[in-house]
């Protein structure tokens, strides 16, 4: 029989591989574990949103009815924040650093982005937590300010994401690797299904709204275009997988290989997605699975931050596919 690894447990383990490990980090992770399963516990009921009551309406229990990406927020707030773990923490949905409840030992900063893609929750199209993690740039707490959010991708000390799919899976690194547990609601444990995930050299999907074709640079049309020739000997034609919900069109190239682009465009000049907590976490994850992620120049975790907010371009994925991407650059 298979030895069943729970999140919790592999959590001390990777902990044990750094003997000058004060068990901090460990319990930020636990508490992150939590929230997404009270985040799961909402989503997966989304499609009873019409009869138990929409958005913004009063349900059959009279209660107000959340907007679900707000809803996650708060519990991810409330259920990390009570802790003190965290001193600082900063969320796609809210415009300045959060002062989490409880903040008076915390020693790290944590990013997230709540519930990404929840546009799509309304047609039953999988959505996905990420979040960051980072040490503080100080020693003192109480003195925590944006500036311990806007540190390079390069300092995370750990990154993951939880996509609520056809199964929930919880995906993390702490830079040693990354690992993938799936949810077991029968038990209430996220339960380890893929041990040290490594992304193919090269894959054969792309993804990209090719719907926003007319305001593409000519360098993307080019790359798009390459993809689409004929070539045996390079795997050409790759085909198409676009879901328009960045945690399951990653998670899909991280197993399957492949590449993701939210380039530059005319109407975004530095991309959509956002750097802290969208591309640098899945760029850590990204490279601890052996491959790439730039922002068609640079890397994306060499990138020095100026705002909590700030997009980026986003070319992501296996690392041949991406170093191609790159030289149609100029
Ligand atoms: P959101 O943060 O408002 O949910 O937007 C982010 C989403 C990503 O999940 C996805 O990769 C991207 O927007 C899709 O954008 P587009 O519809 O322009 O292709
Ligand atoms: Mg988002």
């Amino acid at each position: 029989m298979n030895k069943l690894i729970t999140i919790e447990r592999h959590f001390l383990e990777q902990q044990k591989s750094h003997p000058e490990a004060t068990g901090e980090l460990t319990d930020l992770l636990n508490d992150v574990a939590f929230a997404a399963k009270l985040v799961r516990r909402e989503v997966v009921r989304a499609g009873l949103a019409d009869i138990l009551g929409m958005a913004g309406t009063t349900n059959v229990q009279g209660e107000e009815v959340k907007k679900l990406d707000l809803f996650a927020n708060e519990k991810i707030i409330n259920a990390i924040g009570q802790h003190g773990r965290f001193a600082l923490m900063g969320s796609e949905e809210n415009e300045g650093t959060i002062i989490p409840p409880k903040n008076q030992t915390g020693r790290y900063v944590l990013l997230f982005d709540p519930l990404d893609g929840s546009s799509n929750i309304d047609v039953n199209v999988s959505v996905g937590t990420i979040f960051s993690i980072y040490r503080l740039t100080g020693d003192d707490p109480s003195q925590a300010d944006v500036n311990d959010c806007l540190q390079k991708g390069s300092e995370q000390v750990a990154a993951g994401y939880v996509i609520y799919g056809s199964s929930v899976m919880m995906v993390y690194t702490t830079g040693n690797g990354v690992h993938g547990f799936t949810y077991d609601p029968t038990i209430g444990e996220f339960l380890l299904s893929h041990e040290n995930i490594t992304i193919p050299e090269q894959g054969k999907y792309y993804s990209i709204n090719e719907g926003s074709w007319q305001q593409l640079h000519s360098s993307t049309i080019d790359y798009i275009n390459y993809l689409k020739e004929e070539d045996k000997a390079t795997g050409r034609p790759y085909s198409t997988r676009y879901i328009g919900s960045l945690v399951a069109d990653f998670h899909r190239n991280l197993l399957t290989g492949g590449i993701f682009i939210y380039p530059a465009t005319r109407k975004h000049p530095d991309g959509k997605l956002r750097l802290m907590y969208e591309a640098n976490p899945l760029a850590f994850i990204c490279e601890q699975a052996g491959g790439r992620a730039t922002n068609g120049k640079t890397r994306i975790m060499d990138i020095d931050p100026t705002e909590l907010h700030q997009r980026t371009p986003l070319y992501i994925g296996s690392t041949q596919d991406v170093l191609k991407a790159e030289s149609f650059e100029h």
